[in-house]
């Protein structure tokens, strides 16, 4: 099917060449990219391009949240596991208790400004995933951080919700960072077929490294 329409369009190619004289295979390469580009434009920012064509930048889908610089180390999983599925996203701190207007005003304005899914991070007595939640009706995501009582106190903090208003709290520290990224890709796949084949991809790929460990024996 494919090279049929490649052909198709090579004979059209051929055919617009002859009649204004000059060669559109430039014209026609750079539409390709765009194309591809089209099709694939959960990656947009990550797309390297022969052409230098400035790229469009999308709008974040999902905000990634944390109490404080500290917790950079542990978020950055997150951050870093959206990049590499190219789901567009953005990273800041609010606290709970240090900004309460900031993260209100934040959670408040995050669905209309296009989010779609918050992960939010914090240690200690982590209100953090309750407030934000409190305020939008998107999916929020709670990540505790590893903490000085071993971050059980920020499970609890972060999991223990009253009915009503969700969160939804991954493992303690950067697993759970990770997986916070992998089910907030898992709830935008479910309206996205790139996204999703990207996961499936990742599941795969995962696997066959688990099936081809050696041991040291
Ligand atoms: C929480 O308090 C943050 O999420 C962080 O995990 C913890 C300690 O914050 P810092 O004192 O390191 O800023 O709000």
């Amino acid at each position: 099917m494919l090279s049929e329409a490649l052909q198709r369009n090579a004979k059209h190619e051929a055919r617009l060449s002859n009649i204004f004289g000059c060669d559109l295979s430039a014209v026609n390469e750079s539409q390709r990219f765009l194309d591809f580009a089209w099709n694939d434009r959960t990656s947009w920012p990550f797309t390297e391009n022969l052409y230098n064509l400035p790229m469009p930048e999308l709008k974040p889908l999902v905000a990634i949240i944390m109490g404080s610089k500290s917790d950079w180390d542990t978020m950055r999983n997150a951050v870093e596991t959206l990049d590499g599925l190219g789901v567009p996203n953005e990273a800041r701190v609010l606290s709970a208790h240090r900004t309460p207007d900031a993260t209100a005003e934040f959670a408040r304005g995050a669905a209309d400004r296009g989010l779609r899914v918050i992960i939010a991070g914090a240690g200690g007595a982590a209100h953090l995933a309750g407030v934000i939640a409190a305020h939008t009706w998107l999916p929020v995501l709670g990540v505790p951080i590893q903490s000085k009582l071993q971050g059980l106190d920020s499970l609890l903090s972060t999991a223990q919700m009253p009915g009503g208003i969700p969160v939804g709290t991954l493992a303690i520290g950067e697993a759970g960072a990770k997986n916070a990224a992998l089910l907030a890709a898992a709830i935008l796949a479910t309206s996205d077929d790139t996204l999703r084949q990207k996961l499936e991809a990742f599941r795969r790929k995962q696997s066959e490294a688990v099936l081809s460990v050696k041991l040291p024996r």
